[in-house]
């Protein structure tokens, strides 16, 4: 079947829990008025939570009925799509991925600011040390459409955005 083309590109913004997903989203949808799609928020909303993880506590993600959810939601194009996860969602959907990075220090903050202690706390630090989501979004996406973005401070935040904004108007130079 052929694919038909976007006129606005999909976005994924990825990384581990903390390093700001949400806060570039929120900011980038306000200036681009593409649609955020908060895959979270979505899950809890269409029912894609499954039976409770106990060692996390957190449900299980239902991936294949969140997908149908969002299929329709992407197909058009202009949505961010913010998750700290990337590997399950088809490679079709996405024209740019943006991996977001903080270091050890302030994502500890961030994360003891949001309540998270022990093992929660621990393993979302090591899933940063690891590079855990850059590996997944590198070895899920072709290497040239995958770009980290580091974001520790308020100016990086603004930087980043700005990145996002140009990156979208090369895409539509180039495809439209
Ligand atoms: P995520 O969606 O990845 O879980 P978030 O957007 O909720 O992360 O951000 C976590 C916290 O960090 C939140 O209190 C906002 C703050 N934050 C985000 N980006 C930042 C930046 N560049 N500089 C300082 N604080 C930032």
């Amino acid at each position: 079947m052929e694919t038909r083309k976007r006129i606005s590109p999909n976005i994924l913004i990825t990384g581990t829990p903390g390093v700001g997903k949400s806060t570039i989203s929120r900011l980038l949808a306000e200036r681009t008025k593409f649609a955020w799609r908060e895959v979270s928020k979505l899950a809890e909303e269409y029912n894609c939570l499954d039976e409770y993880d106990p060692e996390y506590n957190c449900p299980f993600l239902n991936e294949d009925k969140l997908l149908d959810v969002m299929e329709g939601m992407v197909a058009k194009g202009g949505n961010i799509v913010d998750y700290h996860g990337c590997d399950f969602f088809p490679e079709r959907w996405f024209d740019g991925v943006f991996v977001v990075r903080t270091n050890n220090t302030s994502l500890y903050d961030r994360l003891t600011a949001r309540g998270y202690t022990g093992k929660k706390l621990e393993d979302n630090i090591q899933c940063e040390i690891f590079e855990t989501l850059l590996e997944e979004a590198q070895s899920s996406y072709k290497p040239e459409i995958v770009q980290e973005l580091q974001n520790n401070t308020e100016d990086q935040l603004h930087s980043n955005i700005n990145t996002i904004v140009e990156w979208i108007e090369r895409w539509k130079e180039e495809n439209i």
